[in-house]
């Protein structure tokens, strides 16, 4: 088996090791002022960054490179869409090098009518545009989270070509498989087999997914799916099925490797009263925020963040300085339901030294995110949404 990111992933799973203070120098940072919204999130040419403490010196982005995995350094994100080259790449076995000039798109198993869809039909199809940020489920605190963006992704939706090929009353599963292959060894057979990923009917038909094209206003790259790849706004990347081909109805549970043995929660939980260790498929977004970046002008200091969740409406965002008390930050009202929502906290009187900063995220159900201390026991790498203290040195 290939899977040219277990390492990756395997090291976010290990303890951040203490890193050397001071030292580093950011030299590629180009953050342009930006006209919208977002210029509070771009950093002003007098701006410069305060050092992370915690962060390595030699911290360094791998770049887009042809079969790579990609991750970008938290510190620069300074537009509310992410680049197309610098939004994170993952997939499990490796990116196909080319796609089939006719490619097309299948919906079979339980419908009453099958479909193929080749591109040109696809995009024939009604458009739609949304926004929508999400990470790999594997993302945290060891790659700074750098496995993270935003994009408008344009496309076509997924219910209406669902019902057009109509569910059949068994059908309760919605499978989709993209054009990878890769060996895999199960209970001591290995065969082949595609990446893929399945639904509820439910979700299916009512999460808002689209099969999108776009990505940005541009042709959806290579690396990001191209020709066609399920969006499923307010779900971990995992469900965004990149180079999808194939859509399948099926009336059991999906229980392929990316559903029932990877990106499965192993957690201690309450079910129903009582204690016990639950495997749970990674699907929608846990409620989460973190810190990216601190930054030094005449004015002042400023902390900037993300928050990333399913798309419920949030109640506030709040930085905590040295252990004291939760201050309000700001999140700007213009973000999408789906989009990342970032935030930014003027830093007022910060004296020199290191400090520890961290960031909560509450939601309009009261939903407070957690300290690791707090959240339920979990050996799996998957869902960090932890707080995530960080520290900076004040010169
Ligand atoms: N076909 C296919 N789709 C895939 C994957 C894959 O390995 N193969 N990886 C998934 C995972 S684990 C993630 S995190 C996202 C990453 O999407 P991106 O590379 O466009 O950021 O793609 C998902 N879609
Ligand atoms: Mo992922």
């Amino acid at each position: 088996m290939t899977d040219n990111n277990n390492k990756l992933l395997q090291e976010a799973d290990q303890e951040r090791r203490g890193f050397l203070k001071q030292g580093m120098t950011i030299g590629a940072l180009s953050l342009a002022a930006s006209q919208s919204l977002w210029s509070r999130f771009a950093m002003a040419a007098e701006e410069e960054l305060v050092p992370f403490t915690d962060m390595p010196p030699e911290f360094l982005a791998p770049p887009v490179a042809p079969g790579a995995t990609h991750y970008l350094d938290s510190r620069t994100i300074s537009s509310f869409y992410t680049p197309n080259d610098d939004f994170y790449i993952i997939q499990h076995y490796g990116q196909p090098t080319e796609v089939a000039a006719n490619h097309s798109l299948r919906v079979t198993g339980l419908v009453n009518k099958e479909l193929t869809l080749d591109m040109a039909a696809i995009r024939a199809l009604p458009k739609v545009e949304i926004d929508a940020g999400f990470e790999c489920g594997g993302n945290s605190p060891r790659l700074f989270q750098g496995l993270i963006g935003n994009a408008k992704w344009g496309g076509t939706p997924l219910k209406p070509l669902l019902e057009e090929a109509g569910i059949k009353t068994d059908g309760i599963e919605v499978v989709f498989y993209g054009i990878d292959k890769g060996e895999e060894t199960i209970r001591d057979v290995k065969v082949e087999q595609s990446f893929g990923r399945s639904m509820h009917i439910t979700d299916a038909l009512n999460a808002g997914a689209i099969l999108a094209y776009e990505m940005n206003g541009e042709a959806l790259p290579l690396y990001h799916g191209a020709p066609l790849r399920l969006v499923v706004p307010g779900w971990y990347g995992v469900a965004n099925v990149k180079w999808l081909s194939q859509i399948h109805v099926q009336d059991r549970r999906f229980m392929g490797r990316f559903m029932g043995r990877d990106y499965v929660t192993l957690s201690k939980q309450d079910i129903g009263g009582e204690v016990r260790w639950e495997e749970r498929s990674v699907t929608k977004i846990r409620l989460k925020s973190s810190i990216v970046r601190v930054t030094k002008s005449s004015s002042g200091h400023r902390i900037s963040g993300f928050v990333l969740n399913d798309g419920t409406p949030l109640r506030a965002v709040e930085i905590s300085i040295d252990g004291g008390p939760w201050q309000a930050a700001t999140v700007d009202t213009a973000n999408g339901q789906y989009s990342w929502k970032l935030f930014s906290y003027d830093w007022k009187g910060a004296s020199a030294g290191e400090h520890t900063l961290v960031s909560r995220v509450i939601d309009v159900n009261g939903q407070v995110q957690a300290t690791q201390e707090e959240l339920p026991e979990k050996p799996t790498r998957w869902e960090n949404y932890a707080q995530f203290p960080r520290k900076v040195m004040i010169g």
